[in-house]
């Protein structure tokens, strides 16, 4: 039987995934999982992208890597993509947006700038991970939260743990 669910969180970089998957480790004992983090201390790299100005994911080498933890269960995910991943992975998948301008001076706080900058705000504007993450899953089990203010978080935070004191009740553990 599974540890618990496994949970993705995903959305443009700067939306908060990082800092909610965190909390949610904390609240909950599920295992968080940074598949940036992952790849950068395993070297799942595949080139460079130039123009993006970011490493190209080998994304054969996460799915496998990841094969055994997530049927291990009890998995919370995040990443700045989602349509790579098999659609059995996931129990559930949470899309984090954000105004843009709050999300511009977050990423340029981060040291973002030029073409880097604005394609990400762009890429939340026209809510590419929301529609990657639409159709990638059953829209049943995707849901969007905003992820604007520090009350923001802290709402999705306490949504995620109801869902998951249910999901474990539903599953008698
Ligand atoms: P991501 O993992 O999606 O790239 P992050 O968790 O690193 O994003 O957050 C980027 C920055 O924004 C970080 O300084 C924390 C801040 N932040 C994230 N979510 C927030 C929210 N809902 N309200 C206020 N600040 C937030």
């Amino acid at each position: 039987m599974k540890k618990g669910p496994n949970i993705l969180i995903t959305g443009t970089p700067g939306v908060g995934k990082s800092t909610l998957a965190q909390q949610l480790s904390e609240h909950s004992g599920l295992e968080w999982i940074s598949v940036g983090d992952l790849a950068k201390d395993n070297n799942f790299f595949d080139g460079y992208d130039e123009e993006r100005d970011c490493p190209v994911l080998d994304e054969d080498k996460v799915i496998d890597e990841l094969e055994d933890m997530i049927a291990e269960g009890g998995k919370i995910i995040d990443y700045h993509g989602c349509d790579f991943f098999p659609e059995r992975f996931f129990d559930i998948v949470f899309v984090l947006r954000t105004d843009n301008t709050l999300l511009y001076d977050r990423l340029a706080n981060r040291g973002y700038q030029g073409k880097k900058l604005e394609d990400n705000v762009e890429c939340e504007i026209m809510a590419v991970l929301r529609d990657e993450a639409k159709e990638s899953y059953d829209e049943k089990i995707v849901h969007e939260l905003e992820s604007n203010t520090v009350d923001n978080m802290e709402d999705n935070l306490q949504r995620i743990l109801t869902w998951l004191a249910v999901w474990k009740k539903n599953h008698g553990c």
